[in-house]
């Protein structure tokens, strides 16, 4: 597998997770100061010169999601996602979905903003309003988490690497207070060695 990657972005969650399995694979790195994410090389890969980008049996992968499930699935063997077909593996589609499509967009423009823009564009995170959106929808992951270990309750699966990825985003662009159960389960994600070594 060939993952397209720029450093502090959503490719951090398949790495991780490609760590997680010891996988091999290869990292290519792109500059965003140089824009590379913008050649004309790359945007044949990923049309809206976007990371991540997965190369994987032929074919590109776009998408964070999609790439993390596929990685997941290709390694089925290791647990690192429940059987098709089980209540469990409609649990991880529930908190996988939930992550992404529902809280992640709360904290997107904040993100940008704290992160994205041109350093002299930059100003600051989260707003009032954003944060106290952000502490409604994060309801029922955090009251989720509470007690637990891993979104799935006692094993590590690739929906941790997306929530966790989406909490990390939200701890570091102004909604660190709003994490509720979400800072202690976030704080033992960071700790774990592959999560380590994927920050390189
Ligand atoms: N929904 C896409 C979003 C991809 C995305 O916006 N990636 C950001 C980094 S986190 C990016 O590449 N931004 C630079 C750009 O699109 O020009 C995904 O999850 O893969």
């Amino acid at each position: 597998m060939k993952l397209y990657y720029i450093e502090q972005t959503r490719a951090f969650r398949p790495r991780w997770l490609l760590e997680e399995l010891e996988a091999p694979y290869e990292l290519i790195h792109l500059d965003p100061q140089e824009r590379e994410h913008k050649s004309p090389d790359y945007l044949k890969i990923h049309p809206l010169g976007s990371v991540p980008a997965l190369f994987d049996e032929g074919q590109v992968i776009l998408e964070t999601i999609a790439i993390c499930m596929h990685i997941a699935d290709a390694h089925l063997d290791r647990g690192i996602a429940p059987q098709v077909g089980t209540a469990e593996r409609a649990a991880y589609y529930q908190w996988l979905s939930f992550a992404v499509s529902t809280l992640e967009p709360c904290i997107s423009d904040a993100y940008i903003r704290s992160f994205n823009l041109p350093p002299d564009r930059r100003h600051e995170a989260a707003t009032p309003d954003e944060q106290e959106h952000f502490g409604w929808v994060i309801t029922p992951l955090e009251q989720h988490l509470q007690g637990k270990k891993f979104v799935l309750g006692d094993r590590f699966t690739a929906a941790d690497v997306v929530v966790a990825g989406v909490l990390d985003w939200a701890d570091r662009c102004g909604f660190a207070d709003y994490l509720g159960s979400g800072t202690e389960y976030l704080e033992a994600m960071r700790r774990r060695p592959a999560y380590e070594r994927a920050l390189g």
